[in-house]
């Protein structure tokens, strides 16, 4: 059961989606948070993971840590995706098994469905259809880790669970112009424009897919439930319920920002999936809702983004 004083590793929890779990769990009066950077214990590296569970047995392990990036990042370095993330997950999961944990979360990504399945996309789509090419290699490796946890419960009954997290934003992105994702590298954008005044920002691909956009902080709540009230080889889709039109997202966007001149898109750039909403009826179940809305979550991010890395971004 997780307690206030159960030991809890939380494994990428200076990223994005590592960050809003800490927060949540620490907003929650969770004060045991067992936290490693990467020059702690490097992940990929199966003698530095084993040491550290059993130095530290943690009771309740969070796997959040990840290789990710946009879809440039994606397309650009698939060995990189593709191996760093099935060492993290091999290594974690085995670890946390053989060291008793009580339960593992581990997070996967919508990006795992098939490249054109049904709307909303509903768990049992997984593995109907093939992938999307950008991703392939991190959809391969993220496929893994959610087999390793489902052979992990029927060979060991050992209690891991799956998370499917859409795409996410918030404080602690990676707002690179390049490697990022699309919410991130559209606000530093649109932000150096204005500030540069700009006369035109250039937007990837065709504006035409639609993309399920999630505030981290409400991935937060999601894992929490998910660690409290579920326990099942079944992953678990955590969503907005909605989604955006990229073109519409680059609008909001230049429009939070405060960015007035022109927009255009660049059909060289790939658009990716065209769609994937996910379904939420599984966590809806649980009682779980998203609190954030997509504009008030882009304002608080733009905030965070200024505060904390507009000066420096805008010199590199
Ligand atoms: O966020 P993004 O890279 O993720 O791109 P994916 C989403 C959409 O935004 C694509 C368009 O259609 C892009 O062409 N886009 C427009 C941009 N302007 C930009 C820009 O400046 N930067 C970026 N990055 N995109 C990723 C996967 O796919 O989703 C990952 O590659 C991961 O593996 C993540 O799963 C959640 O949704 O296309």
């Amino acid at each position: 059961m997780l307690l206030p004083d159960s030991r809890v590793y939380v494994a990428g929890h200076t990223g994005l989606a590592g960050s809003a779990i800490c927060r949540r769990l620490e907003a929650e009066g969770h004060r045991n948070l067992l936290l490693r950077t990467h020059t702690e214990v490097e992940l990929t590296d199966e003698g530095a993971v084993e040491r550290f569970f059993d130095a530290e047995k943690p009771s309740h392990v969070i796997l959040a840590a990840a290789k990710v990036g946009g879809i440039a990042a994606n397309a650009a370095f698939p060995a990189e995706f593709l191996s760093v993330n099935l060492r993290i997950a091999a290594n974690v999961i085995e670890s946390a098994w053989r060291h008793g944990a009580e339960k593992l979360l581990y997070l996967a990504s919508s990006c795992i469905y098939p490249r054109v399945t049904p709307q909303p996309i509903r768990e049992e789509a997984l593995l109907t259809g093939a992938l999307e090419p950008t991703n392939e290699a991190y959809a391969i490796a993220k496929i893994a880790g959610l087999k390793l946890c489902q052979a992990y419960r029927r060979q060991h009954g050992f209690d891991a669970i799956v998370a499917m997290p859409t795409n996410l934003y918030g404080p602690h992105d990676r707002f690179d112009l390049e490697a990022g994702h699309v919410l991130p590298s559209l606000l530093r954008r649109f932000h150096e424009a204005k500030e540069a005044g700009a006369p035109e920002v250039i937007v990837w691909g065709s504006g035409s897919p639609r993309r399920d956009f999630l505030h981290a902080d409400d991935l937060g709540t999601a894992c929490l439930t998910l660690l409290r009230d579920y326990s099942d080889e079944m992953p678990v889709n955590i969503g907005s319920g909605d989604d955006i039109l990229i073109r519409d997202l680059a609008f909001l966007v230049a429009e939070i920002t405060g960015y007035r001149g022109a927009i255009t898109f660049d059909p060289s750039r790939p658009d990716g999936t065209p769609e994937k909403r996910l379904d939420i009826t599984r966590i809806s179940g649980l009682g779980w809702r998203p609190a954030i809305d997509l504009r008030s979550g882009i304002e608080q991010t733009y905030r965070w983004y200024r505060e904390n890395c507009a000066r420096e971004t805008a010199t590199v």
